[in-house]
């Protein structure tokens, strides 16, 4: 990867060697030192106190041996991780996700951005990730218990209320961390906020499992109404995936007035001219998380494609990417832009490719970069923490409006940052420069480490 400012290459090189082969982790960083180029010129501190250097090399990261016993008695091995990123500015703070895919470049990407975005939220939490490569589909509630419970049994040395805060993520829901929860304070004995995302009756908040999705569209309703004067209402929108993220994003779309035609899974995605029925969606996905293929048996009048990333070339006002990194390339842009797309928000992490993302811009399609957009859902989870702080419960009402007011602040403060270092327009920019500048004034702060 190529950088104008010399000391920026120097770093993004050293970060190459030190982590060979770690493709994601490494275009997570490429990016993120893309955007800080304007702010290294303008801070020579920033050089001085090896900042870069500092946020690009984890604080802390874990790696070990999962050892359970299947339905037929068999023990089962995985590996699990924590990458403890960074803690300048709080707690260590991020979700945990199960998906064969998972390994040490995923993990590290994914607690390398999240530092960024746990900032942008003016919440007290610092960045970190964890997760396993095991594959939650297809396996019974019981051998997902144990496998919960014998993944606790090393994590629960790491983390703690006030010293890393796991959460969600993709093949992680209230089912998951309700395990995950049981099994800490069992083996710690204390009952406490550890972990974000419980069930209301343990100390779980309201609008949780809602918050990433509902983010999003607040985030989008802003951007729209700051830079087009526009709205999400009568909009088309396509949402890829079906999990946690794209049904509260479908759910609020609806409520605001736009109608979602197109919704997708790993394997294909689903077409429904009429407008996704998003009961139908939740009760495929509720328990035991089925496939997509589902919608046209019980819908027969939706159409059912195969491949997930077709699902770009359902024309559409907004596209909303809602499943994984680097599902939405540089072919799936071109389509998007050429059937007129009005807006591209990430509710996935890193979901579009540097390539699309490029083309997204130059043409001038708004693009909202995740750590921004889809920051809800860890929004909530610092207020999850806040009300097991305080022992109390927030309504529903309370928990939205300060969802709403801090979705509304971040995707002010991404572009204020932007217009501020000559890239107007410029949200990814803007978000890296403002996530990463309280983090690093937090840092210099407190002394080298
Ligand atoms: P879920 O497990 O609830 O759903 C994941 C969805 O993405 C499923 O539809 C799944 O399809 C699809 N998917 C997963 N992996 C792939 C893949 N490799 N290719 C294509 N489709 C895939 O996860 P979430 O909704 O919680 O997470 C979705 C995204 O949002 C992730 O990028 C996550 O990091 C991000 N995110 C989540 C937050 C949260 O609070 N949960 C907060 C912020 C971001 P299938 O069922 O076929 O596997
Ligand atoms: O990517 C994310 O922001 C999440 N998976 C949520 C993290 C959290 O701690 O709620």
């Amino acid at each position: 990867m190529l950088f104008t400012n010399s000391y920026i290459q120097s770093v993004y090189d050293s970060v190459a060697v030190r982590n060979p082969n770690e493709t994601e982790f490494l275009q997570a960083v490429g990016e993120v030192l893309q955007s800080l180029q304007p702010v290294i010129q303008q801070r020579p501190d920033l050089q001085q106190h090896a900042i870069l250097e500092r946020m690009c090399e984890p604080e802390r990261f874990v790696q070990f041996r999962i050892a359970w016993q299947d339905d037929s008695g068999k023990v089962q091995v995985n590996r699990g991780y924590r990458v403890q990123f960074n803690s300048a500015i709080g707690p260590y703070k991020g979700g945990l996700r199960f998906h064969p895919s998972v390994n040490a470049s995923i993990i590290k990407f994914l607690g390398f951005e999240q530092g960024f975005k746990n900032s942008l939220t003016g919440l007290p939490m610092g960045g970190a990730k964890g997760g396993s490569d095991f594959d939650p589909k297809g396996k019974s509630d019981s051998e997902i218990m144990r496998f919960c419970q014998a993944f606790m049994t090393e994590l629960y040395r790491h983390i703690g209320p006030d010293t890393d805060v796991p959460a969600g993520d993709i093949g992680v829901g209230a089912k998951e961390v309700g395990y995950l929860f049981g099994q800490y304070k069992r083996i710690c004995n204390q009952f406490n906020g550890v972990l974000t995302g419980k069930g209301l009756a343990y100390g779980g908040s309201l609008m949780r499992p809602q918050a990433t999705g509902y983010g999003l569209l607040y985030f989008v309703e802003e951007m729209l109404s700051s830079m087009k004067q526009n709205s999400v209402k009568g909009k088309t929108l396509v949402i890829s995936g079906c999990g946690n993220v794209a049904i509260y994003a479908a759910e609020k779309a609806q409520q605001l007035g736009a109608k979602v035609v197109a919704m997708s899974d790993s394997k294909g995605y689903i077409y429904d001219a009429e407008g996704i029925d998003l009961s139908l969606v939740k009760s495929i996905r509720e328990g035991m998380r089925g496939p997509i293929i589902q919608y046209k048996e019980l819908k027969p009048s939706a159409v059912y494609t195969e491949g997930c990333r077709n699902i770009w070339s359902v024309p559409c006002d907004i596209a909303l990417p809602c499943a994984t990194q680097n599902e939405l390339q540089a072919e799936d842009a071109a389509l998007l832009i050429s059937n007129g797309v009005m807006a591209v928000a990430e509710g996935a992490n890193m979901p579009t490719t540097p390539e699309a993302v490029s083309l997204l811009q130059k043409a001038s399609v708004l693009y909202a970069p995740g750590k921004a957009s889809n920051a809800g859902g860890v929004s909530v989870s610092g207020l999850e923490m806040s009300q097991n702080s305080l022992r109390y419960s927030w309504t529903a009402e309370e928990v939205d409006s300060k969802l709403q007011q801090i979705m509304v602040d971040i995707f002010h403060n991404a572009s204020d940052a932007a217009k501020a270092y000559g890239m107007e327009g410029n949200l990814l920019a803007g978000a890296n420069i403002a996530g990463f500048l309280k983090v690093a004034d937090a840092m210099i702060a407190q002394g080298v480490y």
